[in-house]
């Protein structure tokens, strides 16, 4: 049987990233409306299948994130996903949170829910043939937020999603999002990313989660939507890298969110860490950075499923080169 720590390393072999296309059934009917593409099930269904059969997509690209609603449907020609994506050289994923929802006691704040039932639902999506799974917790930078009480919260629950993954011998993404919400500078998302690192660790180390069988998938650094100037790639990376150096040698891997920067952004940065030596591999688990330009393309055409594909591998091959170049630069 193989091990946890042997699909994580899977996930962030040299080269190769995750491709995110758990959009939950809202915010996935919300984005393809914004493309003038009707929301329905069949439509949701027709775009994963355009995503998961781009031509040459494993290359870059080691595993999918899919939705409950995506592991339980087909392609069109009725194989499920889970076995179609195996097929084409790519793991499976499932998203396994149930939403970040208003937290009680933390106006303004939210607590990603999930818990409830988890182990039965992980053993169902080991049997539907998930390899890994993701769970996402959300910070916002205020003022005042996020407060310790949101932070200690979400990292518990991180923690505890974890070891039930590892239980049932599923990889568990660990998704502690610092989002890009505010006018804060990144020096500020670098002091608010550490604290939240911080307690993650905590809450993983108390529930004994071993961390060559997890996959990290944080925010890159930066300052936010509202902050007048952006930062460098270079800058980015330094202060990403910084953060990051606290995680022990032994995690599997990093593999960052876009968390909606644009996706010649996104690949700037990821490309610009890699200068930076580091224990683990530093790699891609973008959303929206991949497939933005995928679905702009397409947009419900049936003719133009071969472009929406292309505007995918463009993406695709771009973070895979950046994310093979620090072996490059080490061969070299
Ligand atoms: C694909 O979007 C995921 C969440 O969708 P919902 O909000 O609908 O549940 C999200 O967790 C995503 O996997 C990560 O945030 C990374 O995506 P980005 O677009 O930030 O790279």
């Amino acid at each position: 049987m193989t091990t946890c720590r042997e699909i994580a390393a899977q996930m962030v072999a040299p080269g190769k990233g995750i491709l995110a296309a758990d959009e939950s059934i809202a915010t996935m009917s919300k984005r393809l409306q914004e493309a003038a593409v009707a929301p329905t099930e069949e439509n949701r269904r027709i775009y994963r299948e355009l995503l998961s059969t781009a031509p040459g997509l494993s290359d870059s690209v080691s595993g999918i994130i899919f939705c409950d609603e995506t592991v339980r449907q087909t392609f069109s020609d009725g194989t499920p996903f889970p076995q179609a994506v195996r097929a084409l050289g790519i793991l499976p994923g499932i998203k396994v949170d149930t939403g970040a929802k208003p937290c009680p006691g933390l106006p303004g704040e939210t607590i990603t829910e999930g818990l409830d039932g988890l182990p039965a639902r992980l053993a169902e999506y080991a049997e539907l043939g998930a390899a890994f799974a993701k769970w996402r917790a959300v910070f916002t930078i205020g003022p005042d937020t996020p407060s310790r009480g949101a932070i200690r919260a979400n990292a518990n629950a991180l923690a505890r999603y974890a070891a039930a993954c590892q239980a049932a011998g599923i990889v568990p993404i660990v998704e502690p999002e610092v989002v890009m919400d505010g006018a804060h500078n990144r020096g500020r998302c670098r002091d608010v990313t550490n604290e939240v690192h911080a307690a993650v660790r905590t809450e993983l180390e108390y529930l004994n989660v071993d961390l060559a069988g997890i996959v990290l998938k944080p925010n890159m650094v930066v300052e936010g939507d509202d902050y007048a100037g952006q930062s460098t790639p270079e800058e980015v990376a330094e202060l990403t890298v910084t953060v990051l150096r606290a995680w022990p040698d032994d995690l599997a891997g990093v593999a960052f969110l876009s968390g909606g920067q644009s996706p010649e952004r996104a690949t700037a940065n990821l490309e610009a860490m890699q200068s930076h030596q580091t224990p683990w591999p530093l790699t891609f688990s973008f959303g929206r950075a991949l497939v933005s330009p995928a679905l702009a393309a397409w947009h419900g055409d049936p003719e133009l499923i071969g472009a929406g594909q292309s505007a995918l591998i463009d993406r695709v091959a771009a973070n895979g080169a950046a994310a093979r170049l620090r072996a490059e630069l080490q061969s070299a």
